[in-house]
């Protein structure tokens, strides 16, 4: 049976192979769910870079340049990270060259697997079901806050599990804790979100517009992939 497991800090990869499995790369809050709006909504592709002067070079060739440090646009970049600037007509068609926190630092390490996916609640279903016909053991490698635990990543990656628990089997703790926090969380993420860490970093965000958005389950049917250089 194809095994799943649940890395809960990019700090904690080098515990993991990477070849030969599909890596799922998660940051509800909020790099992975601006991936998968932006690709549903039209976003041509996303080129993922660890750092600011990546993307700046990547600005100078064109592409719409999108720089997120600690929950905030960086200066001189054309978006910050939230998902309903990736949905504006603006970046219809576009090339987007995307650094994040952590994000787009989690993807950049996971390079070395057979296939790396986008996921968020935005695509859950979607997500789970293409997994479940594949042949390949599944990580899902939770983005985090600069190597800590998030909470949010954590509740989706429970959510996932659980959804491919009859399929794959699992042999980590990580899985039953996300598994369980989920459970004790999903009939009203948002208040329970509302004592996360993340979510008090967001404060700045009127009404916490974006967090409501961002733990939607199934808006989207689209599994961005990373081809090359670009999520697609
Ligand atoms: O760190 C990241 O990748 C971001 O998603 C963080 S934030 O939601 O923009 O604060």
């Amino acid at each position: 049976m194809k095994k799943v497991d649940i890395c809960l800090s990019p700090n904690l990869l080098n515990l993991y192979k990477l070849e030969e499995k599909i890596v799922v790369i998660v940051d509800i809050l909020r790099a992975t769910s601006c991936m998968v709006a932006g690709l549903a909504s039209g976003v041509k592709s996303i080129t993922p870079v660890a750092s600011l002067e990546e993307c700046t070079n990547l600005m100078e060739q064109g592409f719409i340049g999108a720089g997120e440090r600690n929950g905030h646009r960086v200066e001189g970049f054309d978006l910050g990270n939230s998902p309903f600037e990736y949905m504006s007509e603006a970046v219809r068609e576009k090339k987007v060259a995307m650094t994040t926190t952590n994000g787009t630092q989690a993807l950049v390490l996971s390079k070395g697997a057979e296939q790396i996916l986008i996921g968020a609640f935005l695509n859950l279903s979607f997500l789970a079901n293409y997994l479940k016909k594949q042949n390949n053991d599944v990580l899902i490698v939770c983005a985090g806050w600069k190597g800590k635990f998030c909470i949010e990543d954590t509740l989706f990656a429970g959510a996932l599990a659980k959804e491919l628990e009859n399929d794959f089997h699992s042999e980590d703790d990580s899985v039953l804790a996300a598994q369980t926090l989920y459970e004790v969380a999903q009939n009203d993420m948002y208040s329970y979100l509302l004592q996360s860490s993340h979510y008090k970093r967001l404060s700045h965000l009127e009404g916490g517009k974006d967090v409501e958005f961002c733990i939607q389950k199934d808006k989207f049917e689209v599994i961005p992939v990373l081809k090359g250089q670009e999520i697609v």
